[in-house]
């Protein structure tokens, strides 16, 4: 029977939107229909493209968090350690960037930005 992990809260709506508006503009970009999108229809994209980029770029960046609460706290050191476990050090939600990059797994270089950012609460500050 395949296991659940309860410990990790669903992703935020936000997060989600942003991953269907990816979609999205991969698909505009790649439109092979004639005719469309129709100028209206690609000036409403834009124009929301441009609104969406300057929401996503406000939020507050809060390393350690893995699991997208703004917190850093004992959930993100235990999915840390399950989802180690679970991708086999490979790539997860625990891969933090580390000097503006991913390097694909999910080890103790991760951990490290966990422990250093422990308690922080990213939407009031430390
Ligand atoms: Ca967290």
């Amino acid at each position: 029977m395949l296991r659940v992990a309860p410990i990790v809260k669903p992703l935020r709506a936000m997060t989600l939107f942003a991953l269907a508006f990816k979609v999205l503009q991969k698909q505009v970009a790649n439109c092979s229909t004639p005719g469309y999108p129709k100028s209206t229809q690609k000036k409403n994209f834009d124009d929301l493209s441009a609104k969406l980029a300057t929401i996503f770029a406000s939020e507050v960046p809060c390393p350690g968090d893995g699991n997208l609460d703004k917190r850093v706290d004992g959930e993100d050191l235990a999915n840390w350690s399950y989802f180690r476990a679970l991708s086999g050090g490979k790539s997860s939600w625990y891969d933090f960037a580390i000097d503006g990059a991913y390097d694909g797994l999910t080890d103790d270089r991760d951990l490290a930005v966990i422990r250093q950012n422990l308690g922080t609460n990213c939407v009031k500050g430390r």
